[in-house]
């Protein structure tokens, strides 16, 4: 990742072919990492509960791209790609999801309390909303202390109906502190659709930041490039003391909303549709002409990769019982 100074004055209004193939590989990695997940959940390796965000891999890899290490990420219940995006090798997610002390969180939190605060993340949360107000905690930290840093949350469309949601977004526009309100809005709350948990159409749920006065910047969800500049502008908006953004990215949800979800309020049709015509790594894999043998060689390295992890966690080491409450402080 990059340091806050090498972002400085990021005004590029387009992103390098290399870098699209970095990010590329990014949302592959992402991709083959929850695939292998959901696996190992399946064969009852893993303990606890899943969420992956196949379809939404655009949006971990272009925000947290455009990010120095010194900004700070606040993640949800769907939180691998986030995680690996901002910064944590895949072997230290793996041994999390496996409960291992090698875990990114020390095997206290598996898959909905991934944190690793030496890389900027400040923590997943399984309470819908609940990394919202903490950002805007950070993100005045920095304003107090004279920081050039922005502290980002990350949460989906139903997060948007929740009271924390508009408490935060109304204090940080107030004290115009430099964070940046991701919206992941894939259109779904669980099995609840947009049309039943919110009164504004699925494509207009950015209108909310009218309530607070608050800079809006919208982006295709599935598009990484888009992604990319649009959070570069945000990051640039949050640090010149005007105010925070709200990030509005329209994305797919191309899976259940957890691992083992029948998906039986879910016109099997249109899912389908989705997958076929809004995979953003299908998208950029076209965009960028890769050859059926480059995508292979790519592919296997980073299958590899992701075996690796699987192995690391493993032969990791199990937390002592008596170490239990060692990390409590309430
Ligand atoms: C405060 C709270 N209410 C309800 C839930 C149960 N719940 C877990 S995920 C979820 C849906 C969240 O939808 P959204 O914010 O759009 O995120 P997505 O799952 O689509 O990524 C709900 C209602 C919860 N975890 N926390
Ligand atoms: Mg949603």
């Amino acid at each position: 990742m990059a340091t806050v100074e090498e972002k400085a004055g990021s005004g590029d209004k387009r992103v390098s072919e290399g870098t699209l193939r970095d990010f590329f590989r990014e949302m592959l990695l992402i991709r083959r990492f929850e695939e292998k997940v959901e696996e190992r959940f399946r064969a009852g390796e893993l303990p606890g509960f899943l969420h992956v965000a196949i379809g939404q891999e655009a949006i971990a890899t272009g925000v947290c791209a455009a990010l120095a290490r010194e900004d700070v990420i606040a993640s949800t219940h769907r939180a691998h790609g986030h995680t690996i995006a901002k910064g944590t090798h895949v072997n230290a997610v793996m041994a999390e999801l496996y409960g291992k002390t090698e875990g990114c969180s020390g095997g206290y939190g598996g898959s909905m309390h991934l944190y690793d605060v030496e890389v900027g993340n400040l923590g997943a949360n399984a309470v819908v909303a609940g990394g919202i107000p903490g950002i805007v905690g950070a993100a005045l930290a920095f304003q107090l202390r004279g920081e050039k840093r922005v502290a980002v949350a990350f949460f989906g469309d139903g997060a948007t109906n929740t009271g924390t949601f508009h408490e935060s977004l109304n204090l940080a526009q107030l004290w115009k502190v430099p964070a940046v309100f991701v919206l992941e809005n894939n259109g779904w709350a669980e099995s609840t659709p947009n049309t039943q948990h919110s009164p504004l159409p699925i494509d207009e749920l950015g209108k909310r930041a009218a309530a607070f006065g608050m800079k809006l910047i919208e982006a295709d969800g599935q598009d990484v490039e888009a992604v990319h500049l649009a959070t570069l502008a945000a990051r640039d908006h949050a640090l010149s003391g005007k105010g925070p953004v709200l990030l509005h990215l329209r994305t797919y949800r191309l899976t259940g909303h957890f691992v083992g979800d029948p998906q039986v309020y879910r016109d099997k049709d249109e899912l389908k549709r989705e997958r076929e015509t809004k995979d953003p790594i299908e998208l950029l894999r076209a965009r960028l002409e890769l050859s059926d043998e480059d995508f292979e060689a790519l592919d296997a390295e980073i299958t590899a990769e992701v075996e690796a992890s699987v192995e690391f966690a493993k032969a990791g080491t199990d937390p002592a019982p008596e170490d239990a409450l060692k990390h409590v402080y309430a």
